[in-house]
C-alpha cells in the first residue's frame, strides 16, 4: 500500500488504542472507584476538570509520550504544547487530542469519548514545537475517536476510508467491524443544543425551524437527537445520517468547540466517510489555525445536510467576510 511506510504511524495508532483500552477500563468501573466528580482544578478552557479528564489525559501522555513516535503533543487539558518526556525517542508525528470529550456526561453514565488528530512534523528535527501542531486539518495524516458507550468503539482514518473497531473485552483487543464506513448524503436527525436558540443568528434559527418543518414549505421534517457528547452525537449521525451543529452565538462568538482536537479530526472522518464539515461558511479542513485552543463554529455530518445549512446561512445571514 505505502512502499515508503516505516510502521511508525501504525505503531502510534496502537499506542493510542492501548491508552483507550486503559481509559475504557477506568470508565467502566467509574462508580466503583473514586474517579467520579471534579478534580479540583480548572483547565485552560476555564472548565472544572473532572477526575476522569485528568486520568485520561495522563494515560494518553504516558502511553504515547514514551513510545517514541511523536515529537510533540497537545491536549485540551494542557495550556501549552506537551514535550516528549526526557530520554524518550523523538518521533516524526505531532499528536493533538481531547482526552475525554463530553465531560458533562461523565458522572451520569452517558457515552463519552476521546478524539485525536495526527500530523507529520514540519520542523526539521529535535523536540517538536507549536509550528508542528498549528497545521490545517487537510494536512492530517490520521484522525479518529474512541467512544466509551455500551461498547468501546474505535473509529479512525489514515486518508483511505473510515475503519471501525469494537473492543472485545474478553481478549482486550479491538476487532474490525466495519472496514469502510460511509455516511448517507442526507439523514433523519439534526443535533443542536436548542436552549441557545435565542442567542443564534437568524440564519441558524431558520435552519432549525426548517428541520422542524416550521418553515411552511412542506420540506421533510427531521427528528431531533442531542446527547451533549460531541463524539456520541457525531457517531450516531455518521452511521444513520444527519447533521450536528454547534453554532457561534452572542455568548460564544467563535462557537464552543475546539478546532484542532475536536472539529478538525471529526471533519477528516466525516469527509472520508462521504460527509462534510464546515464552520457554517468554510470547509473546516481549510481553516488555518493560529492558536492551540482556538474555537470554531461547527456544522458536520451528511454532505447534503451540511450543504443545506451553509446555503440557508448565506441566504439569511449574508455571505459574511
Ligand atoms: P468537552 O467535554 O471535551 O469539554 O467537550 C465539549 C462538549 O462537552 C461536547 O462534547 C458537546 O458537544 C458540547 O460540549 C456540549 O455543550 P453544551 O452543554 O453547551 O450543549
Amino acid at each position: 500500500m505505502y512502499p515508503e511506510a516505516t510502521g511508525e504511524l501504525t505503531n502510534l495508532l496502537y499506542d493510542i488504542a492501548l491508552a483507550a483500552k486503559i481509559i475504557s477500563g477506568e470508565v467502566r468501573r467509574a462508580g466503583l472507584i473514586d474517579i467520579l466528580g471534579e478534580f479540583g482544578r480548572t483547565n485552560v478552557q476555564g472548565e472544572a476538570q473532572q477526575k476522569l479528564d485528568v486520568v485520561a489525559n495522563e494515560t494518553i501522555k504516558q502511553a504515547v509520550g514514551h513510545a517514541g513516535r511523536v515529537c510533540v503533543m497537545a491536549s485540551e487539558e494542557d495550556d501549552a504544547p506537551i514535550p516528549v518526556p526526557e530520554g524518550a525517542h523523538i518521533g516524526k508525528y505531532a499528536l493533538l487530542f481531547d482526552p475525554l470529550d463530553g465531560s458533562s456526561n461523565i458522572d451520569v453514565n452517558v457515552s463519552i469519548g476521546t478524539i485525536f488528530s495526527v500530523h507529520r512534523r514540519v520542523t526539521a528535527d529535535g523536540l517538536g514545537t507549536l509550528e508542528d501542531l498549528l497545521q490545517p486539518g487537510r494536512k492530517q495524516v490520521a484522525a479518529g475517536y474512541v467512544i466509551y458507550g455500551s461498547s468501546t468503539v474505535l473509529v479512525y482514518s489514515v486518508g483511505d476510508g473510515v475503519h471501525c473497531f469494537t473492543l472485545e473485552p474478553t481478549i482486550g483487543e479491538f476487532l474490525l467491524h466495519d472496514a469502510d464506513a460511509k455516511t448517507p448524503p442526507t439523514g433523519k436527525y439534526y443535533s443542536v443544543n436548542e436552549s441557545n436558540y435565542m442567542r443564534w443568528t437568524d440564519g441558524y434559527r431558520t435552519v432549525v425551524d426548517r428541520f422542524k418543518g416550521l418553515d411552511g414549505d412542506g420540506n421533510e421534517k427531521k427528528n431531533a437527537r442531542y446527547i451533549g457528547s460531541l463524539v456520541a452525537d457525531f457517531h450516531r449521525n455518521l452511521l444513520t445520517g444527519g447533521v450536528f451543529m454547534y453554532p457561534a452565538d452572542s455568548k460564544s462568538p467563535n462557537g464552543k468547540l475546539r478546532l484542532l482536537y475536536e472539529a478538525a479530526p471529526l471533519a477528516f472522518i466525516a469527509e472520508q466517510a462521504g460527509g462534510a464539515a464546515s464552520d457554517g461558511r468554510r470547509r473546516i479542513l481549510d481553516v488555518d489555525p493560529t492558536e492551540l485552543h482556538q474555537r470554531t463554529p461547527l456544522v458536520i455530518g451528511s454532505r447534503d445536510d451540511v450543504g443545506l445549512v451553509a446555503k440557508i446561512l448565506t441566504e439569511v445571514d449574508g455571505a459574511g467576510e
